[in-house]
């Protein structure tokens, strides 16, 4: 199978919520040494973006979405375990989460992913994490930078939050904060004092670069 058939397979499947479909593809690309990365964002994403808007104009439904998510999720699950590879941890500290209130982590794990397999030592938290929580961890991991992920409107708040915390806690200046998630913008980093935004998992990899010159 070529690349752009098995990307058209790999859409079909996350939009038809086939979840043994889906991982079999994720293994195919694998084994015909496709790069991970350009198969989970022309495949997977581009899929699961589709069921998103499918499902905001009410074509599809709640457990549809729920079946697709889970599709993507086991896949991705395969295809960042072969990005990370074997590299050298030796760039920097980075503790990433999804905040409190919010249960997408799909974008979140390739980021922290890519991170890995660029260098940085990674604790990652999981999805619906308390923003204290947060804070502990990344002081206990010595982190340099904690970076938020957040896919609701109604959770973006807690990107502020973290702000407002860490400079409550006289904590700001030793950490270097970079937020990302769908609804998240440049302005809305800028406005909450973020160190830096990025739109997708490469971009975030790069301003991090920048933030600590890993
Ligand atoms: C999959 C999905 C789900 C899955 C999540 C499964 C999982 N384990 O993640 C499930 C089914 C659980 C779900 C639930 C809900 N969802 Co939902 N979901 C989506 C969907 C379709 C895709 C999200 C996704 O995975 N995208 C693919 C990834 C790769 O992209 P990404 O997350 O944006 O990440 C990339 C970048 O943003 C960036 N990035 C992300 N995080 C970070 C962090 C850092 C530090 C950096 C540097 C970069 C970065 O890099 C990533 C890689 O490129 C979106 C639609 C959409 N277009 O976003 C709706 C969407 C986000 N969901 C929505 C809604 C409404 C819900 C529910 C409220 C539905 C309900 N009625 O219950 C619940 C909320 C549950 C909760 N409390 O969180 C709305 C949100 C609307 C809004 N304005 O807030 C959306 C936009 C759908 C829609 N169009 O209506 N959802």
């Amino acid at each position: 199978m070529d690349k752009q058939e098995l990307i058209n397979k790999i859409i079909e499947s996350v939009i038809g919520g086939d979840e043994s479909e889906a991982e079999a593809l994720a293994k195919l690309a694998l084994d015909q040494s496709f790069d991970p990365l350009e198969i989970i964002n022309e495949g997977y994403v581009t899929g699961i973006k589709q069921v998103g808007d499918m499902f905001e104009s009410g074509e599809l439904f709640l457990p549809e979405l729920i079946q697709s998510a889970g599709a993507v999720k086991k896949s991705t699950a395969l295809l960042n375990d072969a990005i990370k590879g074997d590299t050298k941890k030796d760039k920097g500290k980075v503790v990433i989460a999804t905040v409190e209130g919010d249960m997408h982590d799909i974008g979140k794990a390739i980021v922290s992913s890519l991170m890995v397999a660029n260098g940085f030592e990674v604790l990652d938290l999981g999805r619906d994490v308390p923003i204290m929580d947060i804070i502990t961890r990344a002081e206990e991991f010595g982190a340099q930078v904690i970076g938020t992920s957040a896919l609701l409107t109604t959770t973006m708040v807690k990107q502020q939050e973290l702000e407002k915390t860490l400079r409550k806690e006289g904590l700001r200046d030793k950490y270097k904060t970079i937020v990302g998630g769908a609804p998240v913008t440049v302005r809305w980093a800028e406005k909450i004092g973020a160190d830096a935004f990025a739109e997708n998992a490469g971009e975030g990899v790069n301003k991090i670069i920048d933030l600590i010159g890993g």
